[in-house]
Formats: structure tokens, C-alpha cells, sequence
């Protein structure tokens, strides 16, 4: 397996204006014939090199001719005399055969593609690298019964009836593109229909196509299109520019969704919502999913990537921007609570652990496996950092330059970073080291206050962990949103400051500080680093108690559990009281809306903890955070019990309602907790009543981790209700692995053995799989029988789709965090899975790097 490196970027050999295929599909047998017209990219006497992966050329010929062409490694090599040529292949495919869900696959029925990264090499011969931009001509022809609804890129020119009942298509799209975002779609479908003017009063044509049982549930989707249509062009000033707009939804899919120009591709579970089979949780990740797909068609599709080392040129800033939407649309504290999250659950562990990378990798050996959350997540903190630093005029107007001087190319992240200074003025050099360095910065704070003259003078120090393969790091730039709070009134003193901490050290000072301040630091997480902070008794409860920003009260909050968990899982005898009452303070306060109390009131995850701590004793922190529960439930019993009886009609989607909703969970679950018998009953008796998924889903997830006979009902229930719903089941599925009970690992290992189980739909062995995985206390039972689970299960899946397998590796691959007979058992998994005959590069990249 061979690594290729950043470095050896080279410009493509040979250049595609135009490509014209023409398909004859059926599910077994597909006919590809394509003409690649191609031009010769500078002054060389390099071959034409076309990739391919598992195709077998019927035919090649070149200007009309039979042509003399080789096979190296799948790639079909020419030799051509000339400058420019028009090269036809033909292949022959499997749709049904191909279990990799990359190039064309079936789905249920659905003929579908899926290209990014190189999956269009599985449909035929080309160089298929984003920066060979070409104009696509696409000619479809299929059963009409089977596949009455033909779709592709662009817009659709013409459509025929054929000989023996079959039908054609002809789609044309204007923009040159990368083959990464081709894509076509054949079934039998059903179209959500509407028409969004653009700012410029363009009609837009939009479609959602999805089976004709599902329409109903595709409303939410396309409402949520509609408004992130409207958000690109006020907020970034983006029209959409074909005059047509196609979803479809797939069951079986790889990945969350797919930016095709025109025709975007997603996993039905971010298309398909209604009260009765979706959780509040699952609409915002449709509005999310659908927002993050359509912000591509500029920042991805008009602007596209130069090589696949500068992911996150597209992605880090799509996601900041579908993060940007979702606040707007909703609470944007409890947005950017729920972002920060997820960044601390699934980037940090990857940047301190041994597949850390920059935000842009030196190397790969398969790009896939650097669909990461650094290159996501952390590639959205850095934008969000740049309109920090930058200020939103200045971040607008550098946004606005990216997109003239780039429309139609394949651009770098340096290109970015350039469009910004030179749009502001601000020098960005040192900044860039978030592209290059990895490893989370980790940042001490101190700070003295002299009450005689007034003056508190902050120290900040930050220092950049080693990651394999780079040490010795530079400083990089922190920009940290600071603030004091009176430690007596509780009140802001002064204004918020912006504090750039550049070097390894600086100073600041703050005038006029009359009585003891208390730092409010890293306000809006302004900056993805690790804080630490000497805090005085009492601190962290004002902060939670009183700090005017929304996101930093929140923080003090946690890190007073945190506190709390730590020391019980190292044995210490821990106080409750600063954290019940801290809670409690939260219950009662008029101030607070139900979603901020519903995030207030959960605790740090198992794992959270576990990261936090030095060497990971999975057992000592499940008791530690069972005891806490135990006695927050138990001390605030009347308060919780309140807050579990408020309801929301499970129409209102309002984020009131959602934020009711949210706490009453939340608070079943700490309830139970306190109280299991009662939380049973009262487990059961919201499951019953419920009239939307998230009651009843928030209902099983406490009924879940329970030894009572209500617990067997609900799960019987719901399966009886649900068999036939397959996004349902996955929940069925997930919320079994998900639980807290010594049986646990048994429970999952039957699952596996279920017939509605299956290793063919990556949704479903998710559910299964990675839920189970991320149960901290139940995948590190000291017996190893969770490792020799997962493994079992990721070699199973890597025969048939080695995407899916390599994306669960890093879970073993923390092994070094955990305590030495954990460790062990993990690590000797990790050997195991290197050492069997046929793995794939995916998982082969993943595990041996997961050793060293
Ligand atoms: N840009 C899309 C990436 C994607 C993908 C990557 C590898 C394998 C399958 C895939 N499906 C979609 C998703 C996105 O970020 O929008
Ligand atoms: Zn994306």
C-alpha cells in the first residue's frame, strides 16, 4: 500500500474539456461507453493515464481507431502522438455486485453513484483528480417499469422512448466539474415538488425523490432547503445557478449526503422526518445535512479542491457555514454548545491519539480515511477563527473574493487564506499553522488582582503537543474571548476583550478592576484548545451561576462536574452539593430557556471523562458518574419531576418546544437515576403517551440501561410498531447497544445474530457497531470480549465495504489511553486485524498506524 504526499503535487498530464457517457443500465448488467475529449497540459511526452478501479475495458479507441493501450495497476495507460484526442472506452458494470457503495451501486431497487472521492473510476476510465474540470454530457437509458425516473447533472435536454419497453434521458450540465461530483440516479420515485425565486428572481425547480410511500415525510427537507437557499444569498450572497435542484434518498449510503452538482445524493436518514418516526434531534440534522450539501454548490462545487489533501478548503468551511445556518434558524448558545461537543467527543481524541493530522495532511494511503473530524470539525473552527480575527465585514469580504477569483478552478486552502488578508488587510502568516500543525493547543491561565491599584494581570501560556511524526511546534494564534465577572456583584466588568495569545507567554492587563474579578476566558470557544485554569473555591459556581455569556456559563457548569467525576473515579470522596446546587440554580432560574437548562443539566459523557483523566479506569468512572446521577436525582427530586411533566405538542417544532422536550428527557433521566423503581413507571408512562419520537425515544433510552419489566415492553412494543421502518429499527438497534447493564455485551452480540441485522446497510451496522463501541463502560469490559466483538464485526464488513470498517478502527486505536490490561487486549486486536490475509488499504491504513 503506498502513501501519496502533499508535496508531490503535480498538474494533471493531460486535460478533459469535455466528457460524454452514454449508459445502459440494468442492476446486473450496465453498459458504460465514454469519450473523453483530451488535451495535452504543458510541454511533456507523458502518457495518458486513466484511472480505473475493478473495470475491465470492452474497448478503447482513440480518434476513431482501434488504439494500443496498456494495464498498469487497474489504470488504463495511452500513448498519444499528438496534442489533443477524443479517447472512447467501454466497460461493463454490476450495480448489485457492488458492495462498496463507491461508483454505481444499487440501492433497493435505485440505480444511484457515489464518486467522491474515486469512486467514478469504478464507472469508467478517467484521471478522476479535482482539478481535471470538464463539461459532462450524459445519455441514460433504462427499463422504463423498473427505472421510470432518470436523473443526472445539469439539465435535462431531451428524453425518448426506446425498442423492448426501455427509455432515455439526456442531461447536459453548463458548469466544468470535477468527476468527483458526477452523479446519476435511476428508479422508481416520487417527487417533493416546489420553486424557490432567487435573489435575482430566477425560478429554481426543487425536487426531493424518494420512494412514493416516503413523500410525506420530505417536508421538513425541502422546507429546510428552501431556507438555506435564502440564507447563502443573504448571509454570503450565493444564488443558486441551474434552474434545477434534485435530492434523492437512498437507504443504503456510505457517508451522511452528497454535493453532486444538480443532483445531490443522501442517506435517506437526513431526507425523510415526521413526528411520528423522528426525533427533534434527527429534523436539525436534516436541516443541517441539507443545508451543509447545498452551501457546497459553491463552497466545494463552483470552487472546487486542487488535490484531496485540501479537503478541508471545502469541507471546514462548509461545515462553519452549515453551523452558521442552524444557529440562525435556532438558539445559536445551544448550537455552538452542541458544536463544541461534538468537537471534544470526536476531534480531540483524534488529535491527541496516534491518527492525529492537520487540518491539511502531509500524506494518505487512502484518502477516505481523512474524511475526519479534524478536517470537518476543526477545519470549521479555523474558519471560525479567521471571522473572529478578522471581524464580519472584513470575513464577508474576503468570503466574496474567494468566490470571483476562484469560480470555475480547483483552488488550495493557502488561496482561502490569501482572499482573506488580502480582503482585510490582516496578515494571516503565523495563522496559517492551524493548516499544518496538529494536536490541540493547550492553554494555562492565571491571573492576580492588585485591589490597591485596580489592575488584574492575566497570564496566559500555550504550549502545542507533539503528534506523530511532528514535535517541536511553533505558537499558533488563539484568538481567546476574555471577559472578568465581579466574584462579589457577579456582573461583567467592562466590556469583553479579544485577546490574541501569538507567543508561548503573554501578559495582558485589565484597569479599573475594583473588586476581585474572575475570569471568563475562551468565551463562545472561540478557540478549540484545552484550558486550564486555576480556580478559586467558589469560582465555577459563579460562572454557572451568573456569567452573562450564554456558552461560558454553560462551560463553568460542566467543568464543575467534571471536577466532581474525576475525583470520584480516582476514589476520592467527592462533595456533591456545589453540583446539585449549581443544578438546582438552573431548574429554577426564569432566565434560562428549556434547551439551555436541557444542555446545563446533562453531565459530561463516560468518555468526556475518560479524556480528561491521565489513564482511563472505565469502571471507576462508570461508578463515579452513577453516583453523581444518583445523587442529583435523588436531591432534586420535585424540581426534576416538574420539568419531566412539561410537554410540547409534537407538532410544535418551535425551539421552545424542542428545548421542552430536550429537559424533559433529560430530567426522566436523572430522575431515574435517583430512583429507578419510579423511573420506570414514569419511563413507561411517557413512552405510552407520547404523540412524538423524541417523548418516546427519550423514554427507551432511560427504559434501556433498566433491570425492570416495563423495559421489555416498551422494546417489544416499539419493535412490533417500527419492524417495517427501517430508519426506525436503527434505533431499535442503537439504543440496545447504547445501554448501561451488565448484559449489555451478550444483548449486542445477539443483535448481531438478529434477521433484521444486516452487514449490507452501513446505517444498520452503524447502529449496531458504533453505538456499542462509543458505550465506554460496556465496549471496555476488562474481559476484551467488546474488542474481539468490534474487530469480529470489522472484518466482517471490510470484505464487503472497506470504507465502513476503517471508519470504526480508531476506537481500538486509543488503546494507549486505557489502563495496561485493557490496553493490551486492545492492542492485541489491532495486531490481529493487521495480520489478516486480503484486509483492505482502508482498514490496513487505519489499524497499522493505530499500532505504532
Ligand atoms: N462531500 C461528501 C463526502 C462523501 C463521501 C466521501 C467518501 C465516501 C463516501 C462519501 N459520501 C459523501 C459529504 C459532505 O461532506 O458533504
Ligand atoms: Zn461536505
Amino acid at each position: 500500500h503506498v502513501a501519496i504526499y502533499r508535496q508531490d503535487y503535480r498538474p494533471p498530464d493531460w486535460l478533459v474539456p469535455e466528457v460524454t457517457l452514454d449508459f445502459d443500465l440494468s442492476a446486473d448488467r450496465t453498459r458504460v461507453l465514454s469519450t473523453l475529449k483530451v488535451v495535452r497540459n504543458g510541454q511533456h511526452d507523458r502518457p495518458l493515464q486513466l484511472a480505473g478501479d475493478e473495470l475491465k475495458p470492452v474497448s478503447v479507441h482513440v480518434d476513431g481507431s482501434q488504439a494500443r493501450w496498456a494495464l498498469h495497476n487497474d489504470n488504463l495507460v495511452i500513448e498519444l502522438s499528438g496534442n489533443e484526442g477524443t479517447i472512447e472506452t467501454e466497460v461493463e458494470l454490476s450495480p448489485a455486485a457492488n458492495s462498496k457503495l463507491m461508483g454505481l451501486y444499487a440501492s433497493g431497487g435505485i440505480l444511484c453513484t457515489q464518486c467522491e472521492s474515486e469512486g467514478f473510476r469504478r464507472i469508467t476510465f478517467h484521471p478522476d483528480r479535482p482539478d481535471v474540470l470538464s463539461r459532462y454530457r450524459v445519455r441514460m437509458s433504462a427499463d422504463k417499469t423498473s427505472f421510470p425516473i432518470l436523473l443526472a447533472n445539469g439539465n435535462l435536454v431531451e428524453t425518448g422512448e426506446g425498442e423492448d419497453g426501455t427509455h432515455w434521458a439526456l442531461w447536459d450540465d453548463p458548469f466544468p466539474k470535477p468527476s468527483y461530483l458526477f452523479a446519476l440516479v435511476a428508479g422508481d420515485l416520487g417527487a417533493n415538488r416546489d420553486i424557490f425565486t432567487t435573489m435575482s428572481g430566477r425560478k429554481v425547480e426543487l425536487a426531493i425523490w424518494v420512494r412514493e410511500n416516503d413523500l410525506p415525510r420530505t417536508r421538513h427537507a425541502m422546507d429546510s432547503l428552501k431556507a438555506a437557499m435564502r440564507w447563502d444569498e443573504e448571509v454570503y450572497g450565493r444564488e443558486y445557478d441551474l434552474d434545477l435542484f434534485n435530492i434523492v434518498a437512498v437507504d443504503d449510503f456510505n457517508f451522511g449526503a452528497m454535493e453532486n452538482k444538480g443532483l445531490n445524493i443522501f442517506n435517506s436518514r437526513y431526507v425523510l422526518a415526521d413526528q411520528d418516526t423522528a426525533t427533534d434531534a434527527d429534523f436539525d440534522n436534516i436541516a443541517g445535512v441539507v443545508a451543509h450539501e447545498y452551501f457546497h454548490n459553491w463552497s466545494g462545487d463552483r470552487v472546487t479542491c486542487r488535490d484531496w489533501f485540501q479537503l478541508s478548503l471545502k469541507e471546514g468551511f462548509t461545515v462553519f457555514r452549515d453551523q452558521s445556518f442552524s444557529a440562525d434558524m435556532g438558539s445559536e448558545a445551544v448550537k455552538r454548545i452542541d458544536d463544541v461537543r461534538l468537537l471534544r467527543a470526536a476531534q480531540f481524541p483524534e488529535d491527541g491519539g496516534p491518527l492525529a493530522h492537520p487540518v491539511r495532511p502531509e500524506s494518505y494511503i487512502e484518502i477516505t480515511n481523512f474524511y475526519t473530524a479534524t478536517v470537518y470539525n476543526k477545519g470549521a473552527e479555523v474558519i471560525r477563527m479567521m471571522r473572529t480575527i478578522l471581524g464580519a465585514d472584513s470575513f464577508r469580504k474576503g468570503s466574496d473574493l474567494y468566490f470571483d477569483r476562484h469560480d470555475g478552478q480547483a483552488a488550495t486552502c493557502e488561496d482561502f487564506v490569501t482572499a482573506m488578508e488580502d480582503a482585510s488587510g490582516i496578515d494571516l502568516s503565523q495563522f496559517r499553522l492551524w493548516y499544518s500543525q496538529a494536536g490541540t493547543p493547550k492553554v494555562t491561565a492565571h491571573m492576580i488582582h492588585d485591589a490597591a491599584t485596580g489592575v488584574a494581570t492575566l497570564k496566559l501560556a500555550q504550549h502545542v503537543p507533539d503528534t506523530p511524526g511532528h514535535s517541536g511546534k511553533q505558537p499558533m494564534v488563539l484568538p481567546l474571548k476574555t471577559a472578568l465577572i465581579g466574584a462579589d456583584s457577579g456582573a461583567q466588568l467592562g466590556d469583553e476583550r479579544l485577546i490574541l495569545l501569538d507567543r508561548e507567554e503573554v501578559e495582558v492587563e485589565f484597569e479599573g478592576v475594583g473588586e476581585p474579578p474572575l475570569l471568563s476566558i475562551n468565551r463562545d470557544f472561540s478557540a478549540p484548545v484545552l484550558l486550564q485554569s486555576e480556580r478559586r473555591a467558589g469560582e465555577l459556581e459563579t460562572l454557572a451561576a451568573s456569567d452573562p455569556n450564554p456558552f461560558a456559563r454553560y462551560e463553568a457548569g460542566q467543568e464543575l462536574m467534571l471536577r466532581a467525576l474525576i475525583a470520584g473515579a480516582r476514589g476520592e470522596v467527592i462533595d456533591s452539593s456545589p453540583v446539585i446546587e449549581a443544578m438546582r440554580g438552573t431548574l429554577m432560574s426564569n432566565a434560562l430557556d428549556p434547551a439551555f437548562k436541557g444542555e446545563a443539566l446533562t453531565m459530561p459523557t463516560e468518555a468526556m471523562i475518560g479524556d480528561r483523566m491521565e489513564i482511563v479506569d472505565p469502571d471507576a468512572i462508570h461508578a463515579s458518574r452513577d453516583a453523581l446521577r444518583r445523587a442529583v436525582g435523588a436531591a432534586l427530586t420535585a424540581l426534576l419531576s416538574e420539568a419531566q411533566a412539561a410537554g410540547a405538542a409534537g407538532s410544535d417544532l418551535s425551539p421552545h418546544a424542542k428545548g421542552v422536550r430536550r429537559l424533559k428527557s433529560v430530567a426522566l433521566a436523572l430522575l431515574t437515576a435517583g430512583d429507578p423503581g419510579r423511573g420506570a413507571e414514569l419511563a413507561k408512562m411517557q413512552f405510552d403517551a407520547a404523540d412524538n419520537m423524541t417523548d418516546r425515544q427519550g423514554a427507551l433510552m432511560v427504559l434501556a440501561s433498566l433491570d425492570a419489566p416495563e423495559r421489555e415492553a416498551a422494546f417489544g412494543a416499539f419493535y412490533e410498531r417500527y419492524r417495517a421502518d427501517t430508519l426506525v429499527l436503527d434505533k431499535w438497534f442503537a439504543l440496545q447497544a447504547a445501554s448501561q447493564r451488565p448484559d449489555t455485551m451478550s444483548v449486542v452480540e445477539k443483535l448481531a445474530a438478529h434477521r433484521d441485522f444486516t452487514l449490507k446497510n452501513p446505517n444498520r451496522w452503524r447502529a449496531l457497531v458504533a453505538n456499542f463501541a462509543a458505550n465506554q463502560w460496556a465496549f471496555h469490559d476488562a474481559s476484551g470480549r467488546g474488542y474481539r466483538f468490534v474487530t469480529d464485526m470489522i472484518l466482517a464488513v471490510d470484505r464487503l465495504n472497506p470504507q465502513v470498517a476503517a471508519r470504526q478502527v480508531p476506537v481500538l486505536g486509543r488503546w494507549r489511553r486505557f489502563e495496561p490490561q485493557r490496553a493490551e487486549l486492545m492492542r492485541a486486536q489491532l495486531e490481529r486485524i493487521v495480520a489478516t490475509p486480503g484486509l483492505s488499504k482502508d482498514v490496513f491504513e487505519q489499524a497499522s498506524k493505530s499500532l505504532v
